[in-house]
């Protein structure tokens, strides 16, 4: 593929945290190796003055994600912790726009588009195609894949810079192919012109 970038794209970098990272309290096996990848997405879109957002899980101590609240997971990405901090060699420039998600301790959002502003901010900018990769690809990428195919955007998967947690081993395959099934396209960074 040959992949021509245009003013109405947009990168979205999705949860990039050091507890989804090996070490984390909720670690991706091998997350950390989409950092030096997302790099060179986020320099080409910064060379092109393209936008970039950059989600992040954001979450109270008592929420219902959490194991002890009724929830699948241990504790990760509580708001202010060491944990929540984007991967520290992740290089997003000044100009990022982060998105904090899942902020109120009542309701789960695995995407950057439920209880945000992401969708109207991405409208605001004329914003039509969206470039999604990050962690994890069978949770938070899975779903904001999905609802930015919803919200018409025409939505490209970095296939080289996402990668999910297999809590049941093939489950990341499986939300690949939902995602190409569903619309998405996807794309390694060398098909980008
Ligand atoms: C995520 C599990 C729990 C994700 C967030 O970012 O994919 N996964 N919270
Ligand atoms: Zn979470």
């Amino acid at each position: 593929m040959r992949l021509v970038l245009s003013k109405s794209d947009a990168l979205v970098v999705v949860d990039v945290q050091k507890d989804f990272c090996p070490g984390g309290s909720l670690a991706v096996p091998g997350g950390d190796g989409v950092v030096p990848v997302l790099n060179r997405y986020i320099e080409r879109f910064g060379v092109e003055a393209l936008p970039i957002f950059a989600t992040r899980d954001w979450h109270p101590a008592n929420h219902v994600s959490f194991k002890s609240y009724g929830g699948l997971w241990p504790p990760h990405c509580v708001q202010g912790t060491d944990g929540a901090a984007f991967h520290p060699e992740l290089k997003l420039p000044g100009t990022v726009a982060v998105i904090s998600k899942a902020t109120t301790p009542e309701r789960e959002a695995y995407s950057g588009f439920q209880g945000t502003d992401l969708e109207p901010v991405l409208l605001g900018l004329h914003v039509r195609r969206v470039f999604v990769g990050g962690l994890a690809t069978d949770y938070c990428v899975k779903n904001t894949v999905l609802d930015a195919l919803t919200g018409g955007f025409t939505t490209f998967l970095l296939m080289d810079a996402a990668r999910g947690v297999d809590v049941h081993a093939g489950d990341s395959e499986k939300a690949v192919n939902l995602m190409l099934g569903a619309g998405a396209i996807g794309i390694r960074f060398e098909d980008i012109v």
